[in-house]
């Protein structure tokens, strides 16, 4: 496969939030793509030129390059030039990282590797799945010659390449950010770069596999230690009574300080995950990454105790949790705090509870039987006494004061920095004594 030649075949493993995009960008840019994936409900979907997450401008693209002929998806594996496995890295209750699938799709890859081909694994990984993904692979096939275990020119290219997209801009970042490529060998890493070439304007920058594996995890960690300062801030601003959004507004005009956002805690399936996977490759060496961890998910546990005192400070008020998703304008509700936070007040305060979220057509299944009911943010402005701030939509940004002012408000995002101090102060207050 050579930059210059004509476009490779690809196949696509694994059709979730970055295999799918990603097999769409690549078919866009000409490659005809395959795309592997073990639900046929999927594969369906796909195939119909329909799709089964939901992310911007997502849904066009898919059903250009499907009509196209450019995309297709299959349960059965099929031979191409360029191999990209996308596919989960979950953790166990221990926090140790699972790359069972990473391990099974290269189980699928192998039998139809041929010589020239490039495989790439793109799923976050702890450091060394990379080379333990090479060596399954030269144990299923010994015919070939693998980069890194033989004196040979190597039949085969392995590299590691880091996705590094935000959800609700995956599209565009897929093409516009920077991308580290690392190969088992420098002469894997060109080979993956010439494949990248094709479809990414950022900068691709080349390292070794277990590099490229660690700056993930590192990126993902950096933001996670960072949020659990702006939360841990948070928490010590309502112990002293404290306005923590002044607080760090304030600190912000330093030239050399910037503190992220305060939350109701950390979620989406990335950066409340990936940091484990360093604590786990030293766990003697990440007290503060651990730490951080700790504080983030503590957050949410915070949030519920503030909420739960305002909500028993005035037990006939009704009250709207405005947000159910992991973060602002997306429908993602996957790990999200709001959604913890929110069920965790409906199973204890049932029909008191109005849950506002139009991302969301139904409230998701733990809210059955928990009297708390759906309803819009209308409505929450008309008949709701307490306003709980937990995801920072658009939508709820907008809400002018004259329409709230009147409200007690728990704005755990700081959507609302106008809102009357004294009613933020009072809710302060209740939560101390709580
Ligand atoms: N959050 C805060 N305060 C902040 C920023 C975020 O509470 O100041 C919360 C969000 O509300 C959310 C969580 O953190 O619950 C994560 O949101 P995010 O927007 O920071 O990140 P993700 O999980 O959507 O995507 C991250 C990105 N990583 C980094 O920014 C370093 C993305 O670039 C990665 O590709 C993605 O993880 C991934 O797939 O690993």
């Amino acid at each position: 496969m050579s930059r210059t030649g004509s476009p490779p075949d690809v196949c696509v493993v694994g059709l979730g939030y970055i295999g799918l995009p990603t097999a769409a960008v690549i078919a866009r840019a000409g490659c005809k793509v395959l795309g592997l994936d073990v639900s046929q409900a999927v594969v369906d979907t796909i195939n119909r030129g329909e799709i089964h997450i939901e992310e911007v401008d997502l849904d066009g693209l898919v059903q250009g390059v499907v009509s196209r002929g450019l995309l297709s998806a299959s349960t059965e594996i099929a031979p191409a030039d360029v191999f990209v496995i996308a596919v989960p890295t979950p953790f166990d209750k221990n926090h140790a990282p699972d790359i069972s699938y990473v391990l099974a799709a290269g189980r699928a890859v192998a039998p139809v590797l041929k010589a020239g081909d490039v495989v790439i694994l793109e799923s976050t990984s702890p450091v060394g799945t990379t080379e333990e993904l090479r060596d399954l692979i030269a144990q299923l096939r010994p015919d070939l010659k693998i980069p890194g275990l033989t004196r040979d020119t190597p039949d085969v290219s392995i590299a590691y390449c880091p996705e590094r997209v935000l959800p609700g801009r995956i599209l565009e970042e897929l093409t516009n950010n920077d991308r580290s490529i690392g190969g088992v060998t420098p002469r894997c890493a060109r080979k993956a770069l010439a494949f990248y070439k094709r479809f990414v304007r950022g900068e691709c920058v080349t390292t070794d596999a277990r590099s490229a594996e660690m700056t993930k995890l590192v990126e993902n960690a950096y933001r996670d230690v960072n949020i659990a300062f702006a939360n841990e801030l948070s928490m010590v601003a309502d112990r002293m009574g404290l306005d923590v959004w002044e607080v760090i507004r304030l600190a912000n005009r330093h030239p050399r300080v910037n503190i992220l956002t305060p939350g109701p805690g950390v979620g989406g399936h990335c950066i409340a995950v990936d940091p484990w996977f360093i604590v786990h490759g030293a766990p003697d060496e990440t007290p503060l990454i651990r730490t951080a961890r700790g504080v983030n998910d503590h957050k949410m546990h915070h949030v519920i105790a503030k909420a739960e005192a305002l909500l028993e400070a005035d037990p006939h008020a009704k009250v709207a949790c405005l947000g159910l998703a992991f973060k602002a304008n997306i429908d993602d509700f996957r790990e999200s705090p709001a959604r913890f936070v929110t069920s965790r007040l409906a199973r204890k305060f049932g029909s008191r509870i109005h849950v506002v979220e139009p991302y969301a057509a139904q409230l998701p299944i733990e809210f059955t039987d928990t009297g708390a009911v759906q309803i819009d943010i209308d409505d929450a402005l008309e008949t709701c006494d307490i306003l709980i701030v937990l995801v920072d939509h658009d939508v709820f940004r907008v809400v002018p004061l004259a329409e709230r002012a009147d409200k007690l408000v728990y704005d755990t995002r700081g959507i609302w920095p106008d809102q009357p101090r004294v009613v933020r102060e009072e809710a302060a207050k209740l939560a101390l004594a709580g």
